[in-house]
Formats: C-alpha cells, structure tokens, sequence
C-alpha cells in the first residue's frame, strides 16, 4: 500500500501554519521565554506519526508540537498551553517543552537525550500491558551524544523492546556543527548495539513513511527497536530570533557589521604574525560564504513545499484542502485568543 500523500500533506500544513501562528504570538510578545519551532520536521513527523495506532506512545524533545497536533491532540488546549494559560494542555505550567497527554501517551522534555528513557518505559510497559503497541522517541542527532540515549538503545535492544528511535538531523545542536563532537557514524552507531537501523532524507514525506513502515511492523510484531536517521533542515534555526539565521536571511546587512571590523583587525599591522592573520582572513572569508550557501536559504529544503509540488497536478483539490486546514485551524485561534487573557 502507497502513503496517501494528500492526508500526509494536510497533516503537515496544519503543523506549518499552526507553528507559523505560535511564531507571531511570539513576535508580538504574548509567548514568553524561548520557542523552538520543528519547521523543517513535518516530514519525518508525518511520515511516522501516520503509522501509530490507539495505545501507541511518543517521547517528544523540545520540538514536540507538531507530533501532538498529527497525533490529534487539540491545537487549542497545546496553544493556551503556550500562552501559560491555566486551561492549557498541562495548565500553563509546562510551556512548549514539556508537553503532556496521558490520553495520547504522549510526554516531552527540554532534557536533550530524555526521549530515550521515556521510549523505553513506555516500551516496556506496552510489551508487558499493550502487545502489540509501540513507543517513538523523537530526538535530534545532538542527543545522540547523550549517556542516557545510549543506554536506552543498550536496553531496548537487550529487552528486545518495541520502541523506533528517530533521529531528526540537521547536522547542529544550537551553535555546535555536530559533526565537530561526533565520534563515527549515528547509524553504525545504533546497529553497533544491535538495534536495526536505516537512513532516509527527512525532507521526503513519502521516502520517511516507506522507510519506517517496516521498523514499526517488526516493532509490533516483537521483533524489537529499531533506529532512523532522517536528515532535515531547519527552517527557523534552533530557536525563534536564532542569532544566525538573521545572517543567512539577510547576509548583506548582517554580515558586513561582523566580516568588515574583523577583516579590518586582521589587515591591521601589528599584534599576531602574518601567518595567524592570513588564517584570520580566511576563516572569516569561509564564514561569509558558508552562510551564502546555508541550506536554510534554499526553499528545496522545505519538505511542506516538496509534498504540495508533488500534488500540484490536481490545483483544485489542493486549494479546497488547503482551504480546509485553513479554515479549521483559524477558528480554533480565534477562539482561543478571545478567550485567553491578555
Ligand atoms: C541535557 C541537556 N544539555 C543541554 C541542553 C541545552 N540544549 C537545548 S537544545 C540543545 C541542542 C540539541 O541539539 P539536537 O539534539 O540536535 O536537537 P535540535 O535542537 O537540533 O533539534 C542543547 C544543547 C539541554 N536542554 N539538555
């Protein structure tokens, strides 16, 4: 059977212009603190979240929103949660790291790597409770260089626990290019433990879907963890207002406030020899051009966009679906910014 690639889609365009919206609260100040958006995610989200069934479980990291909206948790009780309003989610106390739903089994954490021992309890309990259940732990491939990661694909693999790992990975943790910190390959990494593993490009919702199909049969099934990497981009950098990505969008103005005073420093006689210098100039050199070349400026790395492209042949049905979400998540705003305070 073929993913339906219309319900993946509306699935992830709910996601997108419900993140889209959290962003402008946020702009406009009415959501306090940090906010990471999983713009750039909603394929590998998609693409697993349609395989779960009732009594299926998630451990979600710090960019769990669009897994618990694809799960059908209510966009309105997740966005009261993000305005700290006292009928939210997890009554306002929890924020859009820790998102809760004891109904949907469904947990996250702002702690990078606790995906993992939460995918596991909840594994095990589905093995002794809910044969035939499964967990998901949502993870970023920085977690991947946590202890406690390691040890819950240690455990679901010597349990033979029916949990899917899937790495979402951008290739950064924060500021960190994590190939910098990162020993060997993540995949050979999970398979050195005995875990099946499988790469796919995260960008493609139907690639995401077709390749966790079968770790997620063999999980139901009893044939134990399995282990997904999926490569993404994301579209906001790490957080709302990331520091870096105002210098990918608009490198003319932000770069020149950087580049132009060290290249000023660096030509100055003086201080460091000729050879440190040269280094200098070339390390800001290669700076300005890796920024001309981020992914992020590159709209082929939207996966939202890639799904809708492979739709467009048939306009109609698309602008009526779209429509559709539209429509459906605008009432739910519009009721929920009434009713919370200001
Ligand atoms: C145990 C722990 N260490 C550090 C942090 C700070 N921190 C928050 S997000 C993040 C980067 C995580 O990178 P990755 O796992 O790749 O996820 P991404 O943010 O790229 O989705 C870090 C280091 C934290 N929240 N928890």
């Amino acid at each position: 059977m073929p993913p339906d690639l219309w319900a993946l889609y509306a699935l992830m365009l709910e996601s997108r212009l419900f993140e889209e919206a959290v962003a402008s609260l946020w702009h406009d100040g009415l959501i306090s603190g940090e906010m990471h958006l999983g713009t750039g995610e909603e394929a590998i989200v998609a693409g697993v979240v349609a395989h779960l069934r009732e009594g299926d479980a998630m451990a979600l990291d710090h960019r769990g929103t669009a897994a618990l909206l694809m799960r059908g948790v209510d966009p309105a009780l997740i966005l009261r949660e993000l305005l700290g309003h006292p009928d939210g989610l997890c009554g306002g106390m929890g924020g859009h790291m820790h998102l809760f739903s004891k109904e949907h089994l469904a947990a996250s954490s702002g702690i990078v790597g606790a995906e993992g021992p939460a995918a596991v309890g909840f594994a095990l309990s589905a093995q002794v409770l809910r044969p035939g259940a499964i967990a998901v732990a949502f993870f970023g491939e920085g977690a991947m260089n946590q202890g406690m990661l390691m040890e819950s694909l240690n455990l679901a693999s010597a349990w033979n626990l029916p949990v899917v790992f899937v790495c979402k990975d951008d290739g950064w943790a924060i500021t960190t290019h994590s190939a910098r910190v990162t020993g060997g390959d993540l995949t050979d990494r999970a398979r050195g433990l005995g875990v099946q593993a499988a790469e796919v490009d995260g960008r493609d919702v139907s690639a995401v879907w077709e390749a966790c199909r079968p770790a997620i049969e063999r999980a139901r099934s009893g044939g134990g963890p399995a282990f997904l990497r999926a490569r993404c981009v994301h579209l906001e950098g790490h957080f709302l207002g990331f520091q870096l990505l105002r210098m990918v969008r608009e490198p003319l103005r932000e770069m020149p406030r950087i580049a132009v005073p060290l290249t000023g420093a660096f030509l100055h006689p003086g201080g460091a020899g000729l050879r440190e210098r040269l280094a200098g100039l070339r390390t800001v050199l290669e700076a300005v051009l890796a920024t001309l070349r981020d992914p992020r400026r590159d709209p082929a790395n939207d996966p939202v966009r890639r799904a809708r492209a492979a739709l467009h042949l048939e306009e109609a049905r698309l602008e009526e679906l779209e429509a559709q979400v539209k429509e459906a998540l605008n009432d739910v705003l519009a009721a929920t910014l009434v009713e919370a305070p200001a």
